[in-house]
């Protein structure tokens, strides 16, 4: 399994040389999975965030709903939304009652963490 990357060179183009962005094969599975895991994660808070108000944070209702949808199983009681409220508190914190993502990016590193098995 390999990925493409996007790196700039010089290619000669109808007789002509010219800088071009090409694409190179990589052999960086691993690398490429994460990454997709990254994007994964970034659209979804994209998807979230994007429903009302600023489409860079999730409001209360926006995180409500991204955490009943997407993370049920590693958020115990995501359908309480006394649990989700004290949770969305724990994240905010400049306290603006909306979550940047740098905010939600510290659930996802709990919850990977606790998922993981690591000592918190
Ligand atoms: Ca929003
Ligand atoms: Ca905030």
């Amino acid at each position: 399994m390999f990925s493409l990357r996007r790196t700039c060179g010089l290619q000669k183009e109808q007789g002509h040389w010219c800088w071009c962005s090409l694409l190179e094969p990589t052999e960086r599975p691993e690398l490429f999975v994460m990454e997709s895991a990254i994007n994964v994660l970034v659209s979804k808070f994209k998807v979230y965030a994007g429903s009302e108000g600023s489409s860079d944070t999730l409001s209360r209702d926006e995180f409500y709903k991204l955490v009943k949808a997407e993370l049920s199983n590693f958020v115990t009681d995501s359908a309480d939304p006394a649990v989700v409220d004290q949770l969305m508190r724990s994240l905010d914190k400049n306290n603006d009652g909306e979550l940047n993502f740098l905010e939600f990016w510290q659930l996802i590193g709990h919850l990977a963490s606790k998922h993981g098995g690591f000592s918190q």
